[in-house]
């Protein structure tokens, strides 16, 4: 009974052994009943409420913070509600984000790191995940393409701190004067990347220089020929390109920009090439589909997300740095508080001073434990079997009179772009009447899908697009079955 039973009961109180074992056997409890749940096809993925409604609290769950301790009991309580109106993204139906799914070694790798709660900035308090750290990154670099001698990196939160890596380090490498004197001592930088990129984030926030959006062909990638042209244009206006980013996985599309032609005009401009493989770099892991980043081991950096396809637990997100050495020299501050250079190991290991967070959050143990539960071998399965969902979900839209595809062509990621056509909308001459129509469908059945909390799958407009929907697969738990049920629960829903 924990309901007479407070947080101060338990260790480090003397004699607090047993009431620290039985309420973590509780909550052990509590999340195996989620994952149980996560698993299973007839549970709902969410349980839909809108903000004031959970703010008011519901059924006794409080988002106040009281002034009185609450017993244990409720503290229990609370994290059963928490899970019970949030949403189950390790289930087989959630479409919705490119990072799903829940890999039960990664799960118990995230575990390990909390409970050794530590920070990765120096060797002295993260011996271990530190080494690990340089394991993984060397194998991702040699994945990449780079040889024994090339490559540096960290883990880093998330894909867009990844990319502002890159950034912050290309201009270092070509002004290191920015460090001492600041942007007022360079010229008007400027920098390229896809018109495909404005779904991603991260270049948007990264980069407050002069941006040249490049024009992409109808299917999203990269036109390099374009790409030439603006940095011919920027250099006659007065500005000084230096960046260019290509993209391996655009987030709406995953289309992949032609590297190979990107890297040859970034070479006869003399540009830094960034490839963002956030959520491509996935496929490295496999050799049937590993081709479509040729050309990624020319870049001088790279993003790569394994919380995305390779299906790590939030997050998990690498920047590679070709050129070793830039990234210390970039950031390094030597706070002396931290970094003293007269510590009695090698120092390289206080990798804090490579950055500019300098506390780092452990996102490696999960990943390195994901990597020994399944060998590269076992990640390569993986991404071939979310692309081998993909196909099946392309060929099934290919076949319905009641959807219609955002391309013919078979897909290059795990993306499967498409409209819904209700029975009102079906036979229309196409226009913008039509258009205005059709791009009220997806919210409408979007609306029902989260109130009804069977699936979840995301939509947008791009570009001429208007709203269709985008499903993305890389939670190895889904079948050919959810992907069925996917398109049978948006007719049912956009049918009535
Ligand atoms: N980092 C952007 C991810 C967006 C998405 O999951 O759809």
């Amino acid at each position: 009974d924990l309901s007479r039973v407070y947080s101060k009961d338990l260790l480090p109180t003397a004699g607090g052994e047993s009431l620290t074992c039985k309420f973590f056997q509780e909550l052990v409890n509590i999340l195996m009943d989620y994952i149980f749940k996560s698993n299973e096809r007839s549970s709902k993925i969410l349980d839909f409420h809108h903000p004031h409604q959970l703010k008011e609290g519901l059924e006794g769950f409080s988002l106040d913070l009281p002034d009185h301790p609450e017993p244990l009991e409720q503290i229990l309580v609370d994290c059963r509600d928490t899970l019970k109106y949030g949403v189950k993204t390790g289930h087989p139906r959630f479409f919705n984000q490119l990072s799903s799914g829940l890999d039960l070694v990664g799960l118990a790798g995230q575990w390990l790191t909390s409970t050794a709660n530590t920070n990765m900035f120096t060797y002295e308090v993260s011996p271990v995940f530190l080494l690990m750290e340089e394991v993984l990154l060397k194998k991702m670099q040699s994945i990449v393409g780079w040889c024994e001698e090339e490559g540096d990196g960290i883990f880093c939160p998330g894909g867009a701190v990844s990319n502002l890596y890159s950034l912050l380090v290309a201009r270092y490498d070509f002004y290191p004067e920015v460090k001492t004197k600041g942007m007022c001592a360079l010229p008007r930088l400027a920098l390229f990347t896809s018109e495909h990129v404005s779904s991603r984030l991260p270049i948007h926030h990264a980069a407050p220089l002069p941006l040249g959006w490049v024009l992409c062909c109808f299917r999203g990638k990269m036109i390099s020929r374009e790409l030439d042209s603006s940095i011919v244009e920027a250099k006659a206006k007065g500005l000084v390109p230096f960046y260019v980013n290509a993209t391996a996985g655009t987030t709406v599309y995953g289309a992949f920009d032609p590297l190979t032609a990107i890297a040859d005009v970034c070479d006869r401009h003399k540009l830094w090439l960034h490839v963002d493989a956030a959520w491509g770099g996935g496929l490295l892991m496999s050799r049937r589909h590993q081709g479509k980043l040729q050309g990624i081991e020319r870049a001088s950096s790279v993003t790569w997300n394994p919380h995305k396809l390779m299906g790590a637990p939030l997050q998990c997100s690498a920047i590679l740095i070709k050129k070793r050495g830039l990234l210390q020299e970039c950031n390094q501050l030597c706070a002396e508080y931290l970094f003293q250079s007269d510590k009695h190991y090698d120092i390289s290991y206080d990798t804090g001073d490579k950055t500019i967070q300098c506390g780092r959050h452990v996102d490696v143990f999960k990943l390195w434990l994901m990597w020994k539960a399944k060998g590269s071998e076992g990640f390569g399965s993986q991404v071939n079997k979310c692309l081998e969902n993909a196909e099946y979900l392309f060929k099934q839209l290919q076949r319905r009179a009641d959807f219609k595809l955002v391309f013919e062509s078979k897909p290059e990621h795990s993306n499967v772009c498409f409209w819904y056509l209700p029975p009102s909308l079906r036979g229309l001459p196409p226009g913008p009447d039509t258009n205005r129509r059709l791009h009220e469908v997806a919210p409408q059945i979007k609306a029902k899908m989260m109130e009804e909390g069977t699936t979840l799958i995301g939509y947008q407009p791009l570009g001429s697009n208007v709203n269709f929907f985008r499903c993305v697969f890389s939670n190895p738990a889904t079948q050919h079955e959810d992907v069925d049920f996917l398109l049978e629960e948006i007719a049912r829903l956009g049918s009535n």
